[in-house]
């Protein structure tokens, strides 16, 4: 693409630019793996437009990105790890030492090195992942747990559960592409299910649960995991890392780590909690968040995969109802198959809840 030797000459990747393809499987943002002869081998990096209709501020949150990724790198340092460059994200700065591009058509470009030889997966294949990807984001938030400073809230009230239960309402009462006929049972199930929302924000409000930094966006591809050991190796997509509860990055770690079927699965015979999966996630994630976890956390941590599938659930109704304006999709009625996903998984974690806490006291 034309573009892409803009984007090659604003940042200090050593080489020649050889091209480009898009890459991953993101909602947000346009990612591509970029190619570049260096010295006679091929080197790569990424590229990635940052959506800036969804990041209002895309140089705050550059500047949360630079400060999270030294910071784990330092951490890294301190903990004799080796191989940095695949253990953190490492921004390539601009030719003018920044860590951002803006294009002449307004658009934010970062540039990250390759993580080499590890991989986000869409889904998850083995108890294995399971537990790797809770254990590298529990080291996350172990990490930043001493960032010093607070970290700019790139989306406001991100998981206020009760606004995104509000948008909804409105998005039904609106109904601008008159879709809302058609998800009726999906509808009655976000209203009967409304008691869920003020549960996180509510012991947040009153200091039970403790302002951390958080990840806010653990989806298992968020995660790489080396492709020869299976390890996790890299924690990614740090757009929307800042103030929030542990609750929200474990909940979202069972949404999307518990169940072999995609996202958007049409067929909900085939999505179900799966408790094996579940008991993963704990292990991994208590072996790296036990130190630093307060008991009214990890007493919760069962309710919170409830919570945030609910959550995620009401955004991809909301989105559904509106005309797919904030998620990609690639077909008609993705966003509802990927709600009725999470309305699914929602229930078979209420029919199980009792399994999750027994897990969790052991
Ligand atoms: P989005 O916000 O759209 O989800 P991500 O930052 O998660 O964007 O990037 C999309 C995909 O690109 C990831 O799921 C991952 O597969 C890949 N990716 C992103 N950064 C890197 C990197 N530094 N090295 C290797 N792959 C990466
Ligand atoms: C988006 O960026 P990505 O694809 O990893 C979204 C998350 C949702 C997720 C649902 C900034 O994550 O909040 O949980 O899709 N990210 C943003 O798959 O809205
Ligand atoms: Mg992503």
């Amino acid at each position: 693409m034309e573009q892409f030797n803009e984007i090659a000459s604003a940042f200090q990747c050593p080489g020649t630019y050889l091209g480009e393809e898009p890459y991953g499987s993101g909602h947000i943002n346009d990612t591509y793996k970029a190619y570049y002869n260096e010295d006679g081998s091929v080197v790569h990096y990424i590229h990635q437009r940052v959506n800036h209709n969804i990041f209002k501020d895309v140089p705050a949150l550059m500047e949360n990105i630079g400060r999270v990724t030294r910071h784990q790198r330092k951490k890294f340092e301190e903990a004799g790890a080796g191989e940095l460059d695949r253990r953190v994200l490492t921004l390539v700065p601009t030719v003018d030492g920044k860590d951002f591009h803006q294009d002449a058509a307004g658009d934010f470009w970062r540039t990250y090195v390759f993580v080499e030889g590890a991989v986000g997966i869409d889904v998850i294949e083995n108890t294995d992942q399971a537990y790797e990807s809770a254990k590298a984001f529990g080291e996350f938030q172990c990490q930043l747990a001493d960032l010093p400073g607070r970290l700019h809230e790139t989306i406001p009230d991100f998981h206020h559960t009760r606004s995104r239960y509000d948008t909804l309402m409105a998005a039904i009462e609106a109904d601008p592409f008159n879709r809302a006929v058609g998800v009726k049972a999906d509808i009655e199930f976000a209203t009967a299910h409304e008691g869920l929302v003020d549960t996180g924000i509510d012991l947040l409000a009153s200091g039970e649960l403790p302002e951390r930094v958080t990840h806010n966006d653990t989806k298992l591809n968020n995660v790489l995991l080396d492709t020869v050991t299976g390890k996790g190796m890299c924690v990614i997509d740090l757009d929307t890392v800042m103030p929030g509860s542990v609750l929200y990055d474990f909940g979202d770690m069972i949404r999307t780590t518990t169940n072999q079927a995609v996202e958007d699965e049409g067929d909900t015979s085939r999505i179900w909690m799966d408790i094996d999966y579940f008991e993963a996630l704990v292990n991994g994630y208590l072996e790296t968040a036990d130190g630093f976890l307060v008991p009214k956390e990890k007493e919760l941590l069962p309710m919170s995969g409830q919570l945030i599938t609910f959550e995620i659930g009401l955004r991809f109704l909301t989105d559904y109802l509106q005309g797919d304006t904030y998620f990609k999709t690639h077909r008609e009625g993705q966003n509802i198959d990927r709600c009725r996903k999470q309305f699914k998984m929602v229930q078979s974690m209420e029919e199980q809840m009792d399994a999750m806490q027994a897990i969790v006291a052991r």
